[in-house]
C-alpha cells in the first residue's frame, strides 16, 4: 500500500480553501481517500477547511451516484452508452425545434455550473448551438440584481467590487452570514479569523438581519430588520448622508450624484423606519458612524438580493460605497484583478433586449429570470417550451414556486440532465448524463478568483484517475455538440481541454508572458499551494466600462422603481414574514446524501420567535403547517429567539421525499422544500430576479 498527499482547492463552496488530500493506492490497485485537511501552505485559506470538505470523499463513494448515462422508460432506468446516449439526445432536440422552433427547448444552468471549470468552459459549446432565448440559471435566485447594477452602473456586470475586509474599519452587512455562507461574492476563505482580526484593530462589524445569525451574533451590532425593509434602511442612509452634510467626495468620475441626492430627498431616516423596523435614531447613528470611519463598506448578499427591491438595494450598497469615499479604495470596496479575468475576456453585458413570452420579463446577458420557467412550459401557444436541458442544477427544489415547476416537467416532450444523481428535478428527464467527480478531474477556479478578497491564483491537477467509460463534463458537450452538429447539419469549431484554455489566458493576463511574473500553467504547476498575486488596489476609475467612462450613479430604471418603494405599505398586524437559511453542514439542495454532513439532530425546521408561537398557542417541537399562496407544508417548529418577531426561518434544499428520486441517506431525512411556499410572482421588479425573502405565510397546529 502506497499513500500519496496531493493538494487541492475545493470548488465545494465559493471559498476556494486549499486542502491536503491523502490517497492511498491499496494492493488492488484501487486508490481510495483516507484524509482530507486544510492546507496550511495555501496562503489565502491558510490551512481553513469547514465540515462540508468531507464531502468530497463522500461524493466519491457514493453509490447512488451515477456512473454512465441513464435512461428513462417509464419508471424504469437502463444505462445506455455514450455514442446511444449523444444520438438519442441530438434527435428528439433537433426534431423538437425542427416542430416547434428553437425556442421550445428551455435550458437551466445551476450553481456549480460556476465551482466547476469544465462546465464554465464548455457548456456554451453545445448550448451555444440550441439558439434558444430560453435560457435561465441559478443567478436569477440569487445574484442577478448584482450583475444588473454593475452593468448599469460601471459598464460591465463582472466588474463587482468586493469588500476589502482585511483592512477595512467599519463593515456593515446586510442579508449575508459569511460565518455559515463561508462569504459569497466576496470570497473570503477563514472569514471569522479576518472578522476577528478587523475587530482586534478596533474596526466594527455592523450586521442587519431578520435572523440574530452567527455572523450577527459576533457583530458589534446586529439590527432586526423586517424582511424585504432593506431598501428602505437604505434610502434612509443614504439620505441621512446627505441630509447631515455626512457624504465626501469621491476620485471616481461620477454621473448623477446630484440627480440621486434630489430623488433621495423624499426618503428621510423618519419616513423609512416604518417600512424597515428600525427606528430613525439608529439608521441616522449608522449613518453617521459609516461616514465617521476612514475606511468602511456596505455589503449586501442573498438576503437583500432575493427580495422585491433587490436591485434598488444594490444599487444603494454602490451608492453609499461611492459617496462616503470608499468605492474604489483600500479598506473599502475593490475589483479584483485575477490572472484570468473575464471582465477582460466577455462582453459587459446587455439588459431587456428581449422578454419572456408570457410575463415579459427581461433577459439580462441572455438569460431569462428563472420565475418565468414554468409558465413558459405550462402556457400554450407559440414559443411554447417543450423541452429542457438542465446542467448542474434542480431548480424543483431551488426555483419559487418549485411544485409548479415539478408538474410542468411532466408535461415536456423531451429533457435532458446532465448530472451526477437521479434528483427531484432530474428524476423527470428521459436522459441523464453524469460527469466524474472533481477530484477525478483538474481544477481552475476562473469564477471566485473573480470574486475574492486578495488577488490568488490556483491550479491542481486531478488526484484520482477517471474511471474507464466516464467522461469530464467538458467531454460530455463536446460529445452533444457533435452529435447534434451532426443532426442539424451544423459546422462546429473545433476545441480544446480547459487546461489548454486556462494556460493560454494565464499568458495573456495581466500576470502572463508580458509580466514578471510569466504566470502559466507550468508556473502554477510549480506552486501547488496557489500564488498570493497582493492585496485588491484601486483600479476602477481606469476599468470603467460604460460609455460615458464615468460610473453612472443615477440610472433612470432604477430611479425609477423608488416609487414603488414610497408606495410601499408598513408591516400589517399580525404578518409573518418567510425568509430562507444556510448551515454550514449543508449546500444548497444537493449534499443530504453525505452521511457524515447530515447525521445528528435534523436541521430543517421552521424556526420562530417564542412570542409568536405563544399567539398561536405552538408548542417547541410541534408539527405546524404552513401555508402561502403556492402551498401547505407539514414541518416541525423550533422556538428560537434568534428570530425577529413576525419572521420565521425554513432553510430551502430539503423536500427529498418524492417519488422517483434516488437519494438513499437524504431521504431517510427528508424535510420539506422552502420553494413549495415561495411565490414566482414575487420577484423583484427591475431585474425579475426571485424574491425568496419576505414570502408572506400562515402558521398554525398541523
Ligand atoms: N428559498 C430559497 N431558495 C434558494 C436559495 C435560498 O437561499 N432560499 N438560494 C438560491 C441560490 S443562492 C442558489 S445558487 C440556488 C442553487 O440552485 P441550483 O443550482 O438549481 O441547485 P443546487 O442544489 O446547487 O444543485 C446542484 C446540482 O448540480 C449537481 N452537480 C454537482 N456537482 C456537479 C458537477 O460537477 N457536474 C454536474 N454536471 N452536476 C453537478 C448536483 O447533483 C445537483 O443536482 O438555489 C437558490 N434557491
Ligand atoms: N454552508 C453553505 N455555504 C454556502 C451555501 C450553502 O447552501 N451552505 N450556498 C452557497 C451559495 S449558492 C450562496 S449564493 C452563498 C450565499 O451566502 P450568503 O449571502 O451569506 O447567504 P446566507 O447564508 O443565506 O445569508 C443570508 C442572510 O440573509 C438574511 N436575510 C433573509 N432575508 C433578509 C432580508 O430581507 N434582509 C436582510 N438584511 N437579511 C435577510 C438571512 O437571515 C441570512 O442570515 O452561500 C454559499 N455558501
Ligand atoms: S469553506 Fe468548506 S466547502 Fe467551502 S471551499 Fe472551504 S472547505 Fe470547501
Ligand atoms: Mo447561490
Amino acid at each position: 500500500m502506497t499513500q500519496t498527499l496531493h493538494h487541492r482547492a475545493c470548488h465545494l463552496c465559493e471559498a476556494i480553501c486549499g486542502l491536503n488530500i491523502a490517497v492511498n493506492r491499496g494492493d488492488d490497485g484501487r486508490e481510495r481517500i483516507t484524509s482530507i485537511k486544510g492546507d496550511p501552505l495555501d496562503p489565502f485559506s491558510r490551512g481553513h477547511i469547514c465540515p462540508k470538505a468531507v464531502a468530497l470523499q463522500d461524493i466519491q463513494d457514493d453509490p447512488d451516484r451515477l456512473g454512465q448515462p441513464h435512461r428513462r422508460v417509464g419508471s424504469q432506468w437502463h444505462a445506455i452508452g455514450w455514442d446511444e446516449a449523444f444520438a438519442l439526445a441530438a434527435e428528439r432536440l433537433w426534431s423538437i425545434q425542427q416542430a416547434h422552433g428553437q425556442n421550445a427547448i428551455a435550458v437551466y444552468q445551476g450553481n456549480p455550473s460556476v465551482h466547476n471549470y469544465g462546465l464554465m468552459t464548455h457548456s456554451n459549446y453545445f448550448l451555444g448551438l440550441l439558439k434558444t432565448r430560453n435560457r435561465f440559471s441559478a443567478t436569477s435566485v440569487d445574484q442577478l440584481p448584482q450583475h444588473l447594477t454593475s452593468h448599469l452602473m460601471y459598464g460591465h456586470g463582472l466588474l463587482l467590487p468586493i469588500p476589502d475586509i482585511d483592512h477595512t474599519d467599519f463593515m456593515l452587512i446586510l442579508g449575508g452570514n459569511p460565518l455559515a455562507s463561508n462569504g459569497s461574492i466576496m470570497t473570503v476563505p477563514d472569514v471569522e479569523k479576518r472578522l476577528k482580526a478587523l475587530k482586534a484593530r478596533g474596526g466594527q462589524l455592523v450586521v442587519v438581519d431578520p435572523r440574530r445569525s452567527e455572523t450577527a451574533a459576533m457583530a458589534d451590532r446586529h439590527l432586526f430588520i423586517r424582511p424585504g425593509g432593506d431598501a428602505a434602511l437604505l434610502c434612509g442612509l443614504l439620505n441621512t448622508l446627505f441630509d447631515e452634510g455626512l457624504a465626501r467626495g469621491s476620485h471616481l468620475p461620477a454621473n448623477g450624484v446630484e440627480q440621486v441626492r434630489e430623488a433621495i430627498a423624499p426618503f428621510s431616516a423618519e419616513a423609512m423606519s416604518p417600512l424597515c423596523g428600525i427606528d430613525a435614531v439608529s439608521i441616522r447613528q449608522l449613518a453617521r458612524d459609516f461616514a465617521a470611519a476612514d475606511k468602511a463598506v456596505c455589503y449586501g448578499r442573498m438576503g437583500v438580493s432575493t427580495q422585491t427591491f433587490g436591485t434598488l438595494c444594490h444599487w444603494l450598497v454602490q451608492v453609499i460605497n461611492l459617496v462616503t469615499g470608499n468605492l474604489d479604495r483600500e479598506g473599502g470596496a475593490l475589483c479584483t484583478e485575477p490572472a484570468v479575468d473575464l471582465v477582460a475576456s466577455t462582453s459587459g453585458g446587455h439588459f431587456n433586449v428581449w422578454q419572456s413570452r408570457v410575463s415579459g420579463l427581461p433577459e439580462y446577458a441572455g438569460e431569462l429570470p428563472v420565475a418565468a420557467l414554468a409558465e413558459e412550459m405550462l402556457t400554450p401557444g407559440a414559443g411554447q417550451v417543450r423541452a429542457l436541458v438542465t446542467v448542474a442544477g434542480n431548480p424543483v427544489l431551488s426555483t419559487p414556486n418549485g411544485r409548479q415547476l415539478d408538474t410542468a416537467l411532466q408535461g415536456l416532450d423531451f429533457m435532458l440532465s446532465i448530472d451526477l444523481y437521479i434528483n427531484e428535478t432530474t428524476c423527470h428527464a428521459d436522459l441523464i448524463l453524469p460527469s466524474t467527480s472533481a477530484l477525478e478531474n483538474d481544477h481552475y477556479d476562473s469564477t471566485f478568483n473573480l470574486l475574492a478578497v486578495r488577488n490568488v491564483t490556483r491550479f491542481n491537477r486531478a488526484i484520482l484517475p477517471k474511471p474507464q467509460g466516464a467522461l469530464h463534463d467538458w467531454e460530455i458537450f463536446v460529445g452533444l455538440a457533435q452529435a447534434f452538429a451532426r443532426r442539424a447539419g451544423l459546422a462546429l469549431k473545433p476545441t480544446v481541454a480547459p487546461a489548454q484554455m486556462i494556460d493560454a489566458a494565464l499568458r495573456k493576463g495581466r500576470y502572463g508572458d508580458a509580466s514578471s511574473w510569466q504566470l502559466s500553467l507550468d508556473t502554477l504547476d510549480t506552486h501547488p499551494h496557489g500564488l498570493d498575486l497582493g492585496p485588491l488596489r484601486a483600479n476602477l476609475s481606469a476599468r470603467l466600462a460604460t460609455v460615458s467612462k464615468a460610473v453612472e450613479v443615477a440610472p433612470q430604471i432604477i430611479l425609477d422603481d423608488l416609487r414603488r418603494l414610497a408606495a410601499q405599505a408598513p408591516a400589517a398586524p399580525g404578518e409573518l414574514l418567510l425568509i430562507g437559511r444556510r448551515h454550514v453542514r449543508s449546500n444548497n439542495s444537493w449534499m443530504h446524501n453525505f452521511h457524515r454532513l447530515i447525521k445528528g439532530k435534523a436541521r430543517h425546521q421552521l424556526l420562530m420567535h417564542p412570542q409568536d408561537m405563544r399567539q398561536r398557542l405552538l408548542e417547541d417541537g410541534q408539527q405546524v403547517r404552513i401555508r402561502s399562496r403556492t402551498g401547505t407544508l407539514e414541518v416541525e417548529v423550533q422556538a428560537s429567539e434568534e428570530m425577529m418577531p413576525g419572521v420565521v426561518s425554513l432553510p430551502h434544499g430539503f423536500g427529498h421525499g418524492r417519488q422517483g428520486v434516488h437519494l438513499q441517506v437524504a431521504q431517510a431525512q427528508p424535510g420539506v422544500s422552502a420553494n413549495d411556499l415561495t411565490d414566482e410572482r414575487l420577484r423583484d421588479a427591475v431585474s425579475g430576479n426571485a424574491a425568496l425573502n419576505g414570502v408572506p405565510v400562515h402558521v398554525d397546529a398541523a
